[in-house]
């Protein structure tokens, strides 16, 4: 297999903490042991001709193999999942809801986690800041407690073992731990523990990390 490439942010506004969305595709291209080129892009450069040929919204991250290039990390890391072994179940039933999984981390509790930071990092000198906290709060916390009900005392979603809906749904849950609202529920608090405990995640982490070290030795 052709080595992927990938792209992340050249400085990445978190400061190497992996909250920018390439650490879902490193942490999926290192469970499946796949060795990844990265190419860093400015925030012009994202918007230029040359990336909007592969990201038609100018974002990070995108996937180039061969002849294949890929845009949106749900996709990119389904993509991983499906051409090596580890990631999704063989069973197709098994492998069916953990698709479910993967759509249920970005299009059911990303959001709300989103629409919270949003509102409390990006609205703070809005008048209708103090309207709008406790609303987002209260939707964060409604599927959250829904998703801590739903995992209970499991390991991982499909139970004993890691799949690539557990990688995104503890992708999501991880960049929004500053938050406060995920270690409200213990069990999701212990289960992004167990994700981020994980070798391939702390080999993401650390990859990520050294791009922003690199850069603060550049200046
Ligand atoms: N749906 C797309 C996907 O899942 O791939 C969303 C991709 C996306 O949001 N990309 C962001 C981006 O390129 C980076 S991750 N933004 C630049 C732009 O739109 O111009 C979002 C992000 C950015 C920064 C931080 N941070 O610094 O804390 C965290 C998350």
């Amino acid at each position: 297999m052709t080595t992927p490439t990938i792209t992340a942010f050249e400085r990445s506004p978190d400061r190497g903490r992996g909250l920018a969305r390439d650490m879902r595709v490193r942490w999926a291209l290192e469970e499946a042991g796949q060795p990844y080129d990265v190419r860093l892009v400015s925030f012009e450069q994202m918007k230029q001709s040359e990336h909007l040929a592969l990201h038609p919204f100018g974002q990070i991250p995108t996937y180039e193999e061969g002849d294949l290039a890929l845009f949106e990390s749900g996709s990119i890391v389904l993509h991983i999942a499906e051409r090596h072994a580890g990631l999704l179940p063989s069973d197709p039933n098994a492998r069916a809801r953990t698709i479910t999984w993967m759509f249920a981390a970005l299009n059911t509790v990303e959001p709300p986690l989103v629409e919270l930071t949003a509102a409390k990092i990006f609205d703070r000198d809005k008048p209708w800041y103090e309207q709008r906290l406790p609303l987002a709060v209260e939707r964060a916390r409604k599927t959250l407690g829904e998703l801590s009900r739903r995992l209970g005392a499991a390991q991982w979603l499909e139970g004993d073992a890691f799949t690539a809906g557990d990688l995104l749904m503890i992708g999501v849950l991880f960049r929004a731990k500053s938050l406060g609202v995920v270690d409200e529920y213990p069990n999701l608090g212990a289960y992004v523990a167990r994700g981020e405990a994980r070798p391939a995640f702390k080999r993401a982490f650390e990859a990520q990390l050294a791009v922003f070290v690199a850069g603060q030795s550049k200046g």
